[in-house]
């Protein structure tokens, strides 16, 4: 990515297709003369006299304009493109920290295109995936952490994960991280002076008050990675496969959870060859949700080609909910699945349970003792549904940690860089507690301390930042 900040960069920000509006963003140095170019307001004003963050009706061009026809005193209505609000928002009061200029005209491709067009031929370069954002990091108007909450921001696929994002994007993530970091260079520079002043053995550092310090540390840290352990889910998402024999409700079940006939559902085993996948809000966690073809023994190349993916599924998947049909006895396909090593993770379900259970329960746990208990649902009338997502709720989110207050840390990055924070610290406590020098201490606190700046970016590579913004799209 060229870093270069003196450039001025455009990008259309709306997303690819048809739309109501679509918004042509400007941001750089040259920003409102390169806009100047291709937009001209109805008030006759100049861009540069507009006042900041307030919208003007303007036409819009696709191509540089004459200085006769920016003026208006010369009129060529074919140069006119499309009629535009117009803002400016003059930096470092803008998104980026730099002027920008915001086009909102009709949302089609073709007129974004030609407006993309235009203002690259007055000037601007075409912005690279998530260099706005980068830029508004790179100007301080937002840290690492905050700048890569902005894409979860966009991505979030339940409220939970949009509630959680915001929270991070506002720095909640950040304060935390910058708390922690803190203290610890206040110990690493009272450690630090000690060094240096040996001989003349002056106690800068009382070790108790160290350990006080390094505890509660460690309590903080400790919390911050168990939440990052499950964290992800909230970010990424977590797969879940139904999976089972034929014809025991399982298209039936993807589409009670989904609230809609997504799955072909027919009392013909082996209706479903292809895996479906959906992503569904199961108690505001995002779920990606595999239906599978039904697992038997078969001499179809197709259904057996179907089979293959359904464990491929399950082994990929976060949870397995394996589902069996409660109103007739197992089968030895169900047996074959039961006794799986991975059947002892997953989710048993007896569905159907609107009908005469027909199975002995007994005979289920015997064959696959799960610690987890089995649930009986109806997958068509919709009974047991909630305590099922409960179940799912619980399996993914052991802990609960989610549910009580502080902050979460749900982005793998930040959770590597917290294990090793915490490990740096464990180390140096036990330096401490261990009367070792000053020296292997400090050496520890200053790995912790950097681990920490990773995060906000105190602490950053090109590499680290090009691989974080490479994941945005272009015009954010
Ligand atoms: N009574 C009753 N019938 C159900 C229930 N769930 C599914 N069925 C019926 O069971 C049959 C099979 O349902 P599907 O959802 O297609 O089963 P499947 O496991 O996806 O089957 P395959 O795709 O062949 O592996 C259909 O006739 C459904 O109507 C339920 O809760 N109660
Ligand atoms: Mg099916």
């Amino acid at each position: 990515m060229h870093g270069a900040l003196d450039d001025t960069i455009c990008a259309i920000a709306t997303p690819p297709g048809e739309g109501g509006i679509g918004v042509l963003r400007i941001s750089g140095p040259r920003a409102l003369d390169i806009a100047s170019q291709v937009v001209r307001l109805r008030s006759g004003k100049s861009l540069h006299d507009l006042r900041t963050h307030l919208m003007a009706l303007a036409d819009v061009c696709s191509y540089r304009m004459a200085p006769g026809v920016l003026q208006g005193t010369e009129s060529r209505s074919d140069a006119v493109l499309d009629e535009a609000l117009v803002v400016v928002m003059k930096g470092p009061h803008s998104f980026t920290g730099e002027d920008v200029v915001e086009v909102q005209c009709h949302g089609g491709p073709v007129i974004l295109d030609q407006l993309c067009r235009g203002v690259m031929s007055a000037g601007a370069r075409l912005a690279e995936p998530g260099e706005f954002t980068k830029r508004a990091f790179l100007n301080g108007r937002l840290d690492l952490a905050q700048a890569e909450a902005v894409l979860d921001t966009i991505r979030a696929k339940t409220a939970r994960s949009l509630t959680i994002a915001q929270s991070q994007r506002r720095g909640e993530l950040s304060r935390e991280v910058e708390g922690t970091r803190s203290s610890l260079v206040v110990a690493l520079a009272h450690i630090e002076a000690a060094l240096d002043f040996t001989e003349e053995d002056i106690a800068f550092v009382r070790q108790d008050e160290l350990l006080r310090v390094l505890d509660e540390t460690l309590i903080k840290l400790r919390r911050l990675v168990r939440s990052g352990q499950e964290g992800r889910i909230w970010r990424e998402g977590a797969a879940v496969a139904i999976v089972g024999r034929p014809n025991v409700g399982k298209s039936s079940l993807m589409n009670a959870l989904l609230r809609s006939d997504r799955a072909i559902v027919t009392p013909i085993p082996g209706t479903t060859r292809d895996m479906l996948e959906e992503v569904v809000s199961i108690e505001g966690i995002p779920v990606r949700l595999f239906d599978t073809a039904g697992i038997r023994v078969t001499e179809d190349p197709v259904e057996a080609e179907g089979i293959r993916r359904s464990h491929l599924a399950w082994a990929d998947a976060d949870l397995a909910l394996i589902l069996l049909d409660g109103s007739q006895p197992l089968t030895e396909s169900d047996r074959l699945l039961l006794r799986r090593e991975e059947a002892a993770q997953a989710v048993l379900v007896l569905n159907k349970c609107d009908l005469p259970l027909g199975l002995s329960r007994e005979e289920v746990g015997q064959v696959c003792p799960v610690n987890a208990g089995i649930h009986d649902i109806s997958a068509t009338m919709q009974i047991g549904l909630d305590g099922l997502r409960n179940a799912i709720r619980s399996r993914l989110l052991p802990s609960g940690l989610e549910s009580r207050e502080g902050v979460l840390v749900t982005n793998l990055r930040h959770a590597d860089a917290f294990e090793r924070a915490l490990q740096g610290v464990e180390q140096a406590r036990q330096s401490v507690q261990a009367g070792r020098a000053g020296e292997l201490v400090a050496m520890d606190l200053r790995i912790a301390a950097d681990a920490l700046g990773e995060i906000t970016g105190a602490i950053t590579t090109d590499e680290i930042l090009e691989r974080i913004f490479a994941e945005f799209c272009i015009g954010k």
